[in-house]
């Protein structure tokens, strides 16, 4: 189904009208086809895929960043994020000496990156920025960087929401969640603190009663339903950074659409925002790219 997506006609059309106009200018036109438009779903140089989301004019990564994607920034750039990430064990959040490498529990190269701050997400979206322009995948105006408070919440599908600052417009939607408003939530919509977490590994954490999705941690991304823009895990597995202070000056930034862990009241809903100091890594804190990719990008 998602390859139908990058394939469709828009596509072709772009393809055909290249191969029209080649003969005028056919280096020019070879080097933009192989970069980001902003309609357009993308995959890049890591093969994260990106897609438009309607009110915005960024492309989001339809999945939270991977634990691969960021080794590759780790392999490439020797960056450090491994002290004071806080972690689970019987007694609660403490620095326990895991990291995003071993958070833990158990994680494959396909779980979302965990245990990074919002210093790190910036220093990756900024390596990633960097390494694909020297490939030539993209023009010199479009950059990664991490989604807006107001993106993200396009990217959930809340109406425009009043509010100058995300502490003004936190938690104002309600209980209304990106499946609606039924909760529990129906099968499969993503991956939360549920009975299988109470069932094994965390038997003292708040759960989504009478919900039950199989992963006692987090799971692999793009294991659940995706939302109706296409993108998958914005609510649970890793809370997202975002770009913004919480309130709107200095301090704490954002975090986005709840995890898998403990559930505190509300952090499922659309609405909600945490806010967290920037340089707080801990076990359940990952976050989510998008490309500017239009003309106008900063
Ligand atoms: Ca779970
Ligand atoms: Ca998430």
């Amino acid at each position: 189904m998602f390859g139908r997506r990058f394939f469709s006609g828009p596509l072709l059309a772009s393809a055909l009208l290249a191969l029209a106009v080649s003969t005028v200018s056919p280096l020019a036109i070879s080097a933009r086809a192989a970069q980001p438009q902003s309609s357009q779903p993308w995959e890049n140089g890591l093969g994260m895929k990106f897609l438009p989301v309607a009110g915005t004019e960024v492309l989001f990564s339809v999945w939270e960043t991977r634990v691969r994607d960021f080794a590759a920034f780790v392999d490439a750039t020797k960056y450090d994020a491994t002290k004071g990430m806080l972690s689970v064990r019987d007694d609660g959040w403490r620095q326990n000496g895991d990291t995003w490498q071993s958070p833990g529990f158990p994680q494959t190269p396909l779980h979302p990156v965990v245990g990074v701050n919002w210093e790190d997400a910036r220093a990756f979206c900024a390596w990633l920025t960097e390494s694909e322009r020297a490939a030539g995948r993209l023009a010199a105006s479009q950059v990664y960087r991490l989604p807006t408070d107001e993106e993200w919440s396009a990217a959930i599908g809340l109406p425009r929401e009043h509010g100058g600052t995300p502490k003004e417009r936190n938690g104002k939607a309600g209980e209304v969640y990106w499946w609606g408003t039924a909760f529990p939530p129906p099968a499969g919509v993503g991956n939360f603190s549920d009975e299988t977490a109470k069932g094994g590994r965390h038997p003292d954490w708040n759960i989504v009663v009478g919900y039950k999705d199989g992963f006692e941690d987090a799971s692999p991304v793009g294991s659940f339903t995706a939302t109706k823009t296409g993108l998958y895990d914005l609510t649970g597995n890793a809370w997202e950074w975002c770009e913004d202070f919480f309130d709107g000056k200095a301090g704490a930034r954002v975090l986005r659409g709840g995890a898998y862990s403990r559930l505190g009241a509300h952090h499922l809903e659309a609405s909600f925002r945490l806010d967290v100091a920037p340089q707080r890594r801990r076990a359940d804190f990952g976050f989510r790219c998008v490309l500017a990719a239009g003309p106008g990008t900063p």
